[in-house]
């Protein structure tokens, strides 16, 4: 006999960033339904998933949009009834550190109070037994180094108001399922990139800056502290444990990690190796300057082709603009991996050479598109933040 396989659909708050974007690809290659929530902007904001756009009036549509809002309980509730969702995905956020610290009263509102509106509307709708909750919990709740590699063990010291409403939303999650035995779980995950990443985080800022640095389109990238230490992996491998954590028999909170840390500064050197140019650093404090100590023609030749280059050994690529520093900074990452290597089966694909890699090369190509359009009159040259 012929087993027909039934469908499951997926709610994904935060689908327009990098992460929904991702684990939209994932999820609609596993069969799902999968719906979305966008909220209303003046422009476009899809456009990391304008690719998986289907005909809403298709019947065989499995990619639907929902406008809405984390700081709109009704609108949250509303969608939750409408696509009753098998499993929810909560990765809407106002998800900058820095900027937290210039908008905390949303940021709360956002990241911690929204969290709550969404538990508490499924529990209101009677639905706290089919429908699973994944909570986008953060390395960042670690904050204040306590001990090292953090773990799911490890206590928490949130540094921002970004890490305390996080924190907040990380323990609702688990009041929900202890109280009202929810299939609710927090993915604490560490830091995690791609070529989709927002422009003003680190990485891609660095590898922007790097492909416009190499392509004559800037001359120097500033930064600002060069000493925190990350534990960087690829949102494409990350997106894979959030699927795992909801397909557990039992809920529970999993560290997903790579276990390896590095330094801001050593990002920014491997990031400018791979279009051949060997960076020295120099000076101290706000003083220290990245210069450029020497090209490896024949990997600037493969990463750049036939473009000449604007620079010459002895330049200035990096400098340190105090703006960029926090008021309080979480200096130190390394995740313990082993819970989710071990119960999940979990293991990342990428490591911090192919993510740079990677990172760096659609850059360049975003670039040279540019170029041409800049070249034909058709775009302008627009200075970075
Ligand atoms: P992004 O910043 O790329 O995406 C955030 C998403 O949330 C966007 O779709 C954004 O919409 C949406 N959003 C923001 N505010 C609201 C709101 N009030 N209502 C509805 N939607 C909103 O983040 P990532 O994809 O990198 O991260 C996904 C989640 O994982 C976030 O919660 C983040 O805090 C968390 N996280 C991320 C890590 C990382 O390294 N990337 C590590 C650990 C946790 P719009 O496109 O309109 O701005
Ligand atoms: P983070 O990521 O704060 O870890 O939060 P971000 O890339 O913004 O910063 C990483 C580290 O780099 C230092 N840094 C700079 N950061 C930015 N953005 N711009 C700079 O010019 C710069 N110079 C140095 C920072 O001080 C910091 O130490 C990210 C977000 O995705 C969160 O949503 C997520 O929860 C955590 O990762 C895990």
């Amino acid at each position: 006999m012929k087993t027909s396989k039934i469908k499951k659909t997926a709610l994904i708050t935060g689908i327009t960033g990098q992460d929904g974007a991702y684990l939209s690809e994932l999820l609609l290659s596993k069969g799902y339904m999968v719906h979305g929530i966008k909220r209303r902007t003046s422009l476009f904001n899809t456009n990391r998933i304008d690719h998986l756009y289907q005909d809403p009036q298709s019947d065989n549509c499995n990619f639907k949009l929902h406008f809405g809002d984390m700081t709109d309980s009704m609108n949250l509730t509303k969608i939750i009834q409408e696509t009753q969702p098998d499993e929810i995905y909560n990765l809407a956020a106002m998800s900058h550190v820095k900027v937290s610290f210039d908008i905390p009263e949303y940021t709360a509102n956002a990241d911690g109070i929204g969290t709550l509106r969404l538990l508490e509307a499924v529990r209101l709708l009677g639905m706290e037994k089919k429908t699973k909750i994944y909570q986008a919990s953060t390395s960042e709740l670690y904050g204040m180094v306590q001990a090292v590699p953090q773990s799911e063990n490890t206590p928490f010291y949130p540094r921002s108001p970004y890490a305390v409403a996080k924190i907040y939303a990380y323990w609702i999650t688990v009041n929900y399922r202890e109280a009202y035995g929810m299939f609710a779980c927090n993915g604490i995950l560490f830091n995690h990139e791609s070529p989709l990443r927002g422009e003003t985080f680190v990485t891609r800022k660095i590898t922007r800056a790097v492909s416009k640095i190499a392509l004559g389109l800037q001359s120097v990238l500033y930064m600002g502290n060069l000493n925190a230490r990350r534990d960087w992996g690829h949102a494409k491998d990350y997106v894979e444990a959030m699927y795992l954590i909801l397909q557990q028999e039992k809920p529970s909170d999993f560290v997903i990690a790579t276990g390896i840390t590095t330094k801001v500064r050593d990002f920014v050197a491997l990031a400018f190796e791979e279009v051949g140019f060997l960076l020295r650093f120099e000076g101290e404090g706000i003083e220290e300057v990245g210069i450029l100590h020497a090209i490896n023609h024949e990997v600037a030749f493969q990463a750049l082709g036939d473009l000449s280059f604007h620079v010459k050994e002895g330049d200035v690529l990096v400098e340190i603009d105090s703006s960029y520093f926090r008021p309080t900074e979480v200096d130190l990452l390394i995740g313990d991996p082993s819970k989710s290597n071990s119960e999940l089966g979990w293991k990342p694909k990428y490591n911090l050479e192919s993510l740079i890699k990677e990172m760096v090369h659609a850059d360049i190509a975003l670039f040279k598109k540019d170029i041409a359009l800049i070249k034909s009159g058709h775009a302008v040259l627009l200075q970075e933040e």
